[in-house]
């Protein structure tokens, strides 16, 4: 039998993940039995993938610098790389805040149903420990995440937890240095970076056959963890709004396209989406990198060159689906909490939004600790935080699956685009 395509059997390990947690969660021990013996697999694929991406940046970002023919096509494309990624996550927040101001979620929460999450949530690890994450993440200065990238030393680096800033600042360093000794002089690292990303990619390859069981493993965790479902219902509207404009962003992707490569965005869309459905079962932009590297290059045809700079770079700065669900989440909880907000609360949103999701690491749950920077940007009152969280805590794992696969989704789009500006877009034959 001809084998399935790659996107095809993670929709299937997907759906049957999703169907065996729903009849888990009628299951006594169902539960208990899912998060014991088939989780455990889903957590193994992502830190595989995770294990490779460093090695795998590390590589392509070397590799894809020293290609170049100079510094100045270097900066070319950097500076049209990080533009885009700047525009399009503003573009985001404005059609969250825009989504979220129309359709006022947070206006219909009753006071019972407040006190209700609140006791329910509230005190609840989760809650607590994202807040205790979000302190550590509020004190650091506004440009910490600039101040993080440079490592002390490339070993200590490889250790430390703001591992992809700190890589990627590294790889971008010793690439450019290597277009400045020559290509003589730099050939024998080169030769040795190229190996390194083929060996990299062909373990990609081994780690995505196991795809379709470990997102079964992982769709099945996220039913029989989903919280209340009574409570899903009553923040339905907001996740709603966030869904929404999640797929305004993939209109608006596919708009930019059609205008800059003159193709039916179907075309993107198709190819990228084992990526997307990584995404989304992952929620992890990091653990997503490889397979959106792989699609990017070889299903959408953009050069190495472009990819191994842009998509390494978008999967930790540029997180347009994040910023936006933080803009509608703001105001919804906001809105809920009674705290009123000034169209100057509501623009500087877009600012702290826009530092928020560059801060936010490629790792499930980060949009949500760093919501809390866009909270207290706006004056919401500290001892109401938990509360707020606690409102957004029990539908936030599923969003931030949708929000992943825009992250992704935004990385390659802007991929594409840069390519096809500095001609390094190839034509895929069918
Ligand atoms: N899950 C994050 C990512 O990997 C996004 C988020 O938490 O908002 O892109």
């Amino acid at each position: 039998m001809k084998k399935l395509a790659l996107h095809w059997r993670i929709l299937i390990g997907m759906l049957l993940g999703l169907l065996f947690g729903v009849l888990m969660l009628y299951i006594s021990g169902g539960k208990l039995f899912i998060q014991n013996w088939i989780n455990p697999f889903g957590i193994i694929f992502i830190n595989l993938l995770k294990l490779i991406a460093i090695p795998l940046i590390l590589a392509s970002i070397i590799k894809g610098i020293s290609d170049l023919k100079d510094i100045a096509q270097f900066k070319t494309i950097g500076v049209r790389s990080v533009t885009l990624f700047i525009t399009t996550t503003i573009v985001a927040i404005i059609i969250g805040l825009v989504l979220v101001n129309i359709f006022s979620p947070g206006k219909g929460i009753s006071e019972e149903t407040v006190a209700r999450i609140t006791n329910e949530y509230a005190g609840r690890q989760g809650v607590q420990s994202k807040l205790a994450e979000a302190f550590v993440q509020k004190e650091s200065a506004p440009l910490q995440f600039l101040l993080d990238m440079v490592p002390e030393n490339v070993f200590s680096a490889m250790s430390d937890n703001k591992l992809m800033l700190q890589v990627i600042f590294f790889s971008v360093f010793l690439g450019v240095s290597m277009l400045l000794i020559g290509e003589a002089k730099a050939k024998p690292l080169k030769t040795l970076f190229d190996s390194l990303n083929d060996a990299v990619l062909k373990m990609v390859d081994i780690i995505m056959v196991t795809a379709p069981f470990a997102v079964f493993a992982l769709l099945a965790n996220v039913v029989a963890s989903s919280g209340d479902p009574d409570l899903l219902l009553a923040l339905v509207k907001y996740a709603g709004v966030v869904i929404l404009g999640l797929f305004l962003m993939i209109v608006f992707y596919s708009t930019v396209l059609m205008f800059v490569t003159g193709k039916n965005p179907i075309w993107f869309l198709k190819a990228i989406s084992p990526a997307q459905l990584l995404a989304f079962s992952t929620s992890s932009s990091a653990a997503t990198l490889p397979v959106t590297m792989e699609r990017v290059e070889n299903q959408l045809g953009v050069d190495k060159e472009v990819a191994s700079f842009v998509l390494p770079v978008g999967a930790t700065i540029n997180m347009d689906g994040t910023s936006l669900y933080q803009g509608v989440a703001a105001v919804f909880i906001s809105q809920a909490l009674g705290h009123h907000l000034e169209i100057s609360d509501q623009l500087m949103i877009i600012l702290t939004a826009l530092l928020a999701s560059i801060g936010s690491a490629a790792v499930p749950g980060a949009g949500m600790v760093m919501l809390v920077i866009v909270l207290e940007s706006i004056g919401f009152p500290s001892d109401k935080l938990a509360v707020g969280l606690a409102l957004i805590f029990a539908v936030d794992r599923p969003l931030d699956m949708a929000r992943t696969v825009i992250n992704v989704t935004g990385d390659a789009m802007v991929s594409v685009v840069v390519a096809k500006s500095v001609g390094k877009l190839n034509d895929i034959p069918k």
